[in-house]
């Protein structure tokens, strides 16, 4: 294994002296930067600002051993370390603070992101993979802390899958399975479950991963004594420790300031990762914070003097400097005149920047007082745009709501007026606006070529009229699935041996092998974070959660990572992920599988499909595997035993996304539902016939995205009436429901009667048959509901029930 003495025993001293001076530079650059970006923020420049200073050094450390094809998964502190695999320059750090939209100037995020959030481009503009064996990788950070845990383990779980599943196209994603997951984590966000679970599964998996810990003993003001048992996260780690019976983790601890050591200890993780397959932690100790948490506060109101003092002392980038000087590697002198260059070099990069943020805003600014300045002439209201004209020339450094508020103020004051003025205007407003509301808008989902809602449907198709249950048509279609695709693969809780708790996966573990078909620990984020992980890496991963009730664990993984990953990276990181899951009608507190309001609302940017029976689940399956999407597919959790025809065309009948299906059409009401409920809703219809209601079912089957061709309101421009059907909570996906169809559709204009919703009760479903006939819409109930609606237009026809 080699150290930092085999290093110097190998190149020459020149080349030795350069290497650390070049280290050096990169430390004080990014020290530099902290430095003047806490500045920018606080003349008012940048809104907020998170640096790395103190945390420089191991990150030079880190970067050295971290190769082509590798993923980083880290958190705010980590700009030396992309400073130093050369995937961040000075002028993106500043445009980073100032929120620049360009993509080109801000490849982080494009703005959307505050600064000290570092991506790197996994695709090309037109959403293909760009061939990430040949670059250093970064996934894309979030800000909740350990929210970059769970993606993390799945980033590692990619290279063994790689390494050990044969068949598998790896052209563009790895070199053989070698690639390490680096991830980073500050010492107090140790404390969240998230790091816990993604750390015993790590340790399960046997996954190459290795978690560096910057530990500066505070989370912003909150001591360790608070945070972590011992105040030591390695040693209430140490039962992890593989030994040479037991697999386990290689866990090192080295201070933070220490150089040479940290090398030594780097080389030596990724080492022993890359090559084993073992999982490591490498405890970085003594680091501190020299400018405090963040720019929202000062660490003079909460650190003593005496670590005040000590910090200052254990400054990484000092102690480097006397490490250099004492080792005869350069003098006082050399390091001083080094150090006033990067002074210059960050100043101006940081001018530029701001040059580059400025200059286009400026120009629109011009522009729109020069037109003002012209209507100010023609309108009878003429003072008042002159005042607004002028206040926008006074602000030197205007940023897009400046100009663009300015202007759209000034149309009320032209209401009357009919000019060429008024014209260029409005166009100036149409036209900008357009250009600016993508920069913050576009890539929520995908815009390529492969984007879901392009996949159009193939029907099933049936050979012979034979009547199997549900959970086989699941089954044989994923057969087909894994059979085509070499890197699908499934994993979950008893979704392995037993083939999932419903036996959709039946058998499939024998025949594609314990990788593909794979039980997982009960770990539903970690279960969410191995899906996204692996198809950030060109898997098509399929996580099982048992239960759409127990989706909750993983939410906060789905909401904040899994949903956002595209639209925060402008479209330029992708995790086509799907979650199979299964809900809906069942009973119980935490088993009746409705809550599908609050999922709705929480994973915009992620296709939420609600398949009525199995063949619809098996047909979104197919759908989702050409696509470049995550998705949620809500099975029904009764369906499995109910018999459905056998299709003959497994693997390739698609069902669409974001189409509604008409299931029984007629005149008089529309009735709107999607899953199981559509079972009751069905009965329902019937029996309404015979009391002269002729109702039209319509299933949703797809709630995110929703109706695209709005075929629900052109059913009810014939109906003139509406009733959406759902087992949610009041206000839950009903109302959601209801907001679509009345200010999406515009559905209120035909409607001759109050639009109602029919849910279930405010309270989560009791357990039993009655709990259920009690807590969620009977069959009893929606026909009421649907025969109040009509006895109230005609009490004759249509007398009192009850
Ligand atoms: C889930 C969540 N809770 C709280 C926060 C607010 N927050 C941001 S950073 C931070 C402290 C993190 O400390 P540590 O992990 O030690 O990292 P350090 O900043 O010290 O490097 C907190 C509480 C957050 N971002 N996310
Ligand atoms: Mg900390």
């Amino acid at each position: 294994m080699q150290t930092i003495s085999d290093l110097k025993k190998e190149i020459s001293f020149d080349d030795f002296k350069a290497e650390i001076l070049n280290d050096y530079r990169i430390a004080v650059t990014s020290r530099e930067c902290s430095l003047l970006g806490r500045r920018e923020v606080l003349t008012g420049k940048a809104k907020f600002g998170i640096f790395g200073d103190g945390k420089e050094v191991p990150q030079l450390a880190m970067a050295k051993v971290f190769q082509n094809g590798d993923f980083r998964s880290g958190y705010y502190r980590d700009q030396t370390f992309m400073m130093a695999i050369g995937e961040f320059t000075i002028e993106q750090f500043f445009s980073g603070l100032y929120a620049n939209t360009d993509l080109k100037i801000e490849p982080m995020s494009a703005g959307r992101q505050m600064g000290g959030h570092f991506t790197t481009h996994s695709l090309d503009e037109n959403g293909n993979w760009n061939d990430l064996t040949i670059i250093k990788n970064s996934s894309s950070d979030i800000s909740p802390t350990a929210g970059q845990m769970p993606r993390l383990l799945g980033l590692a779980q990619a290279s063994k899958i790689y390494r050990n599943v044969k068949g598998i196209d790896s052209t563009k994603f790895s070199i053989e399975g070698n690639e390490v997951a680096w991830g980073t984590i500050g010492n107090a966000s140790t404390s969240e479950g998230l790091f816990f679970e993604t750390f015993n599964a790590a340790g399960v998996l046997q996954v190459p991963m290795v978690i560096s810990v910057w530990d500066d003993e505070y989370g912003i003001s909150v001591h360790a004594k608070h945070q972590t048992t011992k105040e030591n996260i390695s040693e209430i780690l140490k039962g992890f420790q593989r030994n040479e019976n037991e697999k386990g983790y290689e866990i090192f601890t080295v201070n933070g300031w220490d150089y040479p050591a940290l090398i030594d200890t780097y080389l030596r993780a990724s080492q022993i990762a890359r090559v084993e397959h073992v999982p490591v932690l490498i405890h970085v100790k003594e680091l501190t914070q020299p400018q405090g948490h963040s720019t929202s506060g000062s660490h003079e109101r909460y650190k003593p003097v005496e670590r005040l003092n000590w910090e200052s002392e254990h400054d990484c980038n000092i102690k480097m400097r006397e490490w250099i000087i004492a080792n005869n590697i350069a003098t006082n002198e050399e390091l001083s005149a080094l150090e006033n260059t990067i002074k210059k070099e960050v100043r101006d990069g940081k001018k530029a920047s701001w040059e580059l943020f400025l200059k286009p805003i400026k120009k629109e600014q011009k522009k729109v007082v020069s037109i003002l300045n012209e209507l100010s002439q023609k309108s009878s209201n003429g003072a008042f745009i002159k005042k607004i004209q002028d206040q926008l020339t006074a602000i030197h450094e205007p940023i897009v709501k400046d100009v663009l508020s300015a202007a759209r103020k000034v149309l009320r004051y032209v209401i009357n007026d009919d000019c060429v003025e008024k014209e260029q205007l409005v166009n100036w407003i149409n036209s900008y606006s357009k250009e600016m509301q993508p920069k913050f808008s576009s890539h929520l989902y995908s815009e390529s070529e492969s984007s879901a809602i392009n996949i159009s449907e193939v029907k099933p198709s049936y050979d012979k009229d034979e009547l199997v249950d549900g959970r086989i048509i699941i089954r044989d279609n994923f057969d087909y699935i894994f059979n085509k695709y070499p890197e699908a693969l499934v994993f979950g809780e008893d979704s392995g041996n037993i083939g999932d708790v419903n036996q959709g996966l039946e058998g499939l573990q024998n025949k594609y092998g314990e990788l593909r078909v794979a039980d997982t620990g009960i770990r539903e984020a970690t279960i969410i974070g191995q899906g996204i992980g692996m198809a950030m890496r060109g898997l098509r991963p399929i996580a099982e959660i048992q239960y759409l009730d127990y989706l909750l664990y993983a939410l906060p993984t789905i909401s904040d990572d899994l949903a956002t990953l595209h639209y925060r990276t402008k479209g330029r990181q992708k995790a086509p992920l799907i979650i199979r899951t299964r809900g809906h009608r069942l009973e119980g507190i935490w088993h009746s599988g409705s809550q599908l309001g609050g999922i709705l609302n929480l994973v915009r940017g992620i296709h939420v499909l609600v398949p009525r029976n199995m063949t619809k689940a098996a047909g979104f399956y197919n759908t989702l595997l050409e696509g470049d999407e995550p998705a949620l597919v809500v099975e029904c959790l009764n369906g499995y035993r109910l018999k459905e025809k056998k299709p003959s065309n497994f693997g390739e009948f698609k069902t669409p996304i974001g189409q509604v299906e008409i299931l029984k059409t007629g005149n008089d009401i529309t009735l709107v539902s999607y899953g199981s409920t559509l079972r009751l809703v069905r009965q329902v219809a019937k029996e309404l016939l015979e009391v002269g209601i002729d109702a039209e079912v319509i299933d949703v089957q797809s709630l995110l995205p929703f109706d695209i061709n709005h075929d629900i309101v052109k059913s009810i421009e014939k109906t003139n009436r509406l009733l959406i059907i759902d087992e949610d909570v009041p206000g839950g996906a009903s109302a959601f429901v209801l907001n679509e169809i009345l200010n999406t559709q515009n559905a209120y204009q035909f409607l001759d009667s109050q639009p109602k919703t029919i849910t279930a009760k405010a309270h989560r479903p009791a357990y039993g048959t009655d709990g259920d006939y009690f807590s969620k819409p009977s069959a009893e109930d929606i026909f009421e509901t649907i025969y109040d609606i009509f006895h109230e237009i005609n009490p004759m026809n249509f007398p009192k029930l009850r």
